[in-house]
C-alpha cells in the first residue's frame, strides 16, 4: 500500500502578492518558495507555481498572473483594514487557482493576505497556508485563527517564536525552512568586514548595525533591496562617517560569495522575524551570526557555538559579541545547517505536513472538509 507521504502529489504553489518572484520585494518568501519547489520536485512531486507577472523562479515554469500588486502588510498598525486594489493580482491568482484546483492534491498559499484564508472553505481542494510573518494586524490574526480552528493542521509557520505571536500558536505547525546548501561555499578565512542582509526597512533595524560599524571601525557591507529610501537616507545622515557600503540586492550565487568573506553577520530586527533565511545562508558559508535575542534567529543560532544572541536593541551587546567571535568555529556553523536546514530536511517536514493534512481530510466523510 502506498502511504500518503510516498504518494506522488500534484501541488500548486501560489505566491506572495507583493511583488514578482525574483524582485526581492517578496523578501524571504521568494527564496522559500523556490526551495520548496526544488525539494518537492526532487521527491518526484508535480509542482506548478502561480505568481504575479514578471516572476522568475529559477528554472521552474511560472503561471504569470496580471493585476495590481498588494501593499505590504507590515508597518500598517494593528487596526489596519483589509484592502485590495482594483484588478488585484491576489484576487486574480486565486481565481486562477479556483479554475484549476481539481488538477491538484493540495494548494499551498504563500501570501500573508486576508483573501486566501477567507477563500479556504469555498475550495474543495485542500489549502496549506505557509504564514511568512508573525502577528501584524487584528484582521489577519482573526482570519488565520478562524482557518486554524476550522481546518486543523493547515497553518504552517517557520518557527515556534513566530507561532507564539499568535493566540492560536498551538494550532500552528512549525516547518522551519531549508536551503540548497550546494549553492553556498564554506569560507574558512574571513576579511575584516561585517555583513548585514535584508530588506532595508525600519523593521529590520539597520541603524544599529551601522552604529556598530561606527563604534568599532570595522567596515560593514549591506546587501538587500532598498525598500524604504527615506529610511536609508536618515541612517546615512545620522552616521555620516560610519564605514558602511550598500552593496545592492544580489542573486544567491553572488551574495553567498561576498557574505562568506565576513567575520560575522549582524541581525538587528526590531520585529519578530518569522525565521531569518539570511541566518541559514550565513551559517552555510561558515559565517557566525550575531543577533538580537528576538524571533526566529534566536531559535536557530546556538549561542556561543554558531554565533551570539544579544539583548534586543543593545548596541553595546553587539560590540561585545564581536570581540568574542574568535570563540566560534566556522565549521560548526556549516555543520549545523547541514543537519537541520538542508533541502532534504525541509522536504521531509513538508511531506509529513501534506501527508497528515490529506490523510486527515480523507477521514472526513465524502473527502470534503
Ligand atoms: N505583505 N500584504 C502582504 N502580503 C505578503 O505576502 C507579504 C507582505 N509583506 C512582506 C512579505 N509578504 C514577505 O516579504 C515575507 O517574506 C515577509
Amino acid at each position: 500500500m502506498v502511504t500518503q507521504s510516498e504518494k506522488r502529489l500534484k501541488i500548486l504553489l501560489i505566491s506572495t502578492s507583493v511583488g514578482p518572484l525574483g524582485s526581492g520585494i517578496g523578501g524571504g518568501v521568494e527564496l522559500t518558495l523556490h526551495n520548496i519547489a526544488k525539494t518537492l520536485t526532487q521527491r518526484n512531486h508535480e509542482i506548478r507555481i502561480v505568481a504575479p507577472g514578471g516572476s522568475v523562479c529559477g528554472s521552474f515554469p511560472v503561471v504569470e498572473i496580471s493585476g495590481e500588486l498588494q501593499f505590504t502588510a507590515q508597518g500598517e498598525g494593528r487596526d489596519a483594514l483589509i484592502a485590495l486594489p482594483k484588478n488585484s493580482v491576489l484576487a486574480n491568482m486565486w481565481d486562477y487557482a479556483r479554475q484549476v484546483q481539481d488538477r491538484y492534491d493540495v494548494l499551498v498559499n504563500f501570501a500573508y493576505d486576508w483573501l486566501p484564508f477567507y477563500l479556504t472553505p469555498f475550495f474543495p481542494c485542500p489549502i496549506a497556508h505557509l504564514v511568512s510573518m508573525g502577528s501584524l494586524t487584528d484582521a489577519m490574526d482573526q482570519i488565520i485563527g478562524q482557518m486554524a480552528a476550522q481546518f486543523p493542521g493547515t497553518i504552517g509557520v517557520h518557527s515556534r517564536t513566530q507561532a507564539e505571536t499568535f493566540s492560536f500558536a498551538d494550532h500552528c505547525r512549525v516547518i522551519g525552512n531549508g536551503f540548497d546548501l550546494s549553492l553556498y561555499q564554506f569560507c574558512p578565512e574571513p576579511e575584516n568586514v561585517l555583513g548585514w542582509v535584508g530588506r532595508i526597512a525600519p523593521e529590520k533595524g539597520l541603524e544599529d548595525a551601522v552604529a556598530v560599524a561606527q563604534e568599532t571601525g570595522i567596515p560593514l557591507k549591506i546587501w538587500g533591496i532598498l525598500q524604504e529610501v527615506a529610511y536609508w537616507h536618515d541612517i546615512c545622515d545620522q552616521f555620516p562617517d560610519a564605514p558602511v557600503s550598500y552593496e545592492g540586492f544580489l542573486p544567491t550565487a553572488e551574495l553567498q560569495h561576498a557574505l562568506g568573506k565576513c567575520r560575522a553577520l549582524l541581525m538587528t530586527p526590531r520585529w519578530v522575524e518569522a525565521f531569518g533565511n539570511v541566518v541559514i545562508e550565513s551559517l552555510a558559508c561558515g559565517v557566525p551570526v550575531i543577533a538580537y535575542r528576538r524571533g526566529g534567529p534566536a531559535e536557530i543560532i546556538q549561542d556561543g557555538k554558531t554565533g551570539w544572541l544579544v539583548e534586543p536593541d543593545h548596541i553595546a551587546g553587539l560590540v561585545t559579541a564581536i570581540a568574542q567571535l574568535d570563540q566560534i568555529d566556522r565549521h560548526t556553523c556549516r555543520q549545523q545547517v547541514e543537519l537541520d536546514y538542508s533541502l532534504e530536511a525541509l522536504g521531509d517536514r513538508l511531506e509529513q505536513w501534506f501527508g497528515e493534512l490529506l490523510a486527515g481530510r480523507e477521514l472526513v466523510i465524502g473527502g470534503r472538509w
